[in-house]
């Protein structure tokens, strides 16, 4: 089995996070810069992370995390838990997208309408996330929590939001660092 991704990226981080000890090889790429022609023989939609297994290419870490939980013999996600997954998604494609906007020398903090409807799913998806670990929903180290974990600790390392109000959701993350494979694939490291 061969997974194609980054060190820094959240959704390969969550699957690393989810193989665990699982024997694979990792494929470290920058896709921004060197990394991009090895990504552009991977995958036409030019993300990752991706996954090989005999022959099978498989794209999307939602796709990827199915496929490994199966083979790890885990229970399927419920509909509660796909909804969990869906609001992680949309907090984390709209922080992906402010931060290659600034990185393009756009102000994404200005007025308009765009940075606006981003900055807004990112506040109301974490806000409700929030009150779900208030109420022990990700008290369980299971995908969707190796999710959210993974976005959390990516959207304090790339400073990308004010998290007065959503407060539980830094503590989560610090109560899960011991898990295992975490403290392996922090892309500070
Ligand atoms: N829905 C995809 C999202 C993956 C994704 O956006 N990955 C980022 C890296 S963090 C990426 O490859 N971005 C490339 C781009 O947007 O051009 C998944 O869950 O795998």
């Amino acid at each position: 089995m061969k997974l194609i991704g980054s060190t820094t990226s959240p959704y390969v981080r969550r699957i690393r996070i989810l193989l665990g000890e699982e024997p694979h090889e990792f494929v470290n790429l920058d896709i921004y810069g060197e990394g991009r022609d090895e990504l552009r023989k991977t995958n036409p939609t030019l993300k990752i992370p991706v996954l090989e297994d005999g022959g099978q290419e498989i794209y999307d870490s939602r796709i990827i995390a199915r496929y490994i939980s199966a083979q790890q013999g885990r229970d399927p996600l419920t509909w509660d838990q796909q909804n969990q997954l869906t609001m992680i998604d949309g907090a984390n494609d709209s922080a992906v997208i402010l931060l290659l906007s600034e990185r393009s020398g756009i102000d994404t903090s200005r007025d308009v309408m765009f940075y606006n409807l981003q900055r807004e799913r990112i506040m109301t998806t974490l806000r409700t996330l929030a009150a779900m670990v208030d109420e022990g929903e990700f008290d369980d180290w299971q995908y969707p929590s190796m999710c959210l974990y993974c976005l959390v600790d990516w959207l304090d390392f790339r400073d990308l939001v004010d998290w007065t109000g959503v407060e539980s959701l830094l503590s989560f993350r610090d109560r899960h660092r011991e898990e295992p494979w975490v403290a392996r694939t922090d892309p500070r490291a």
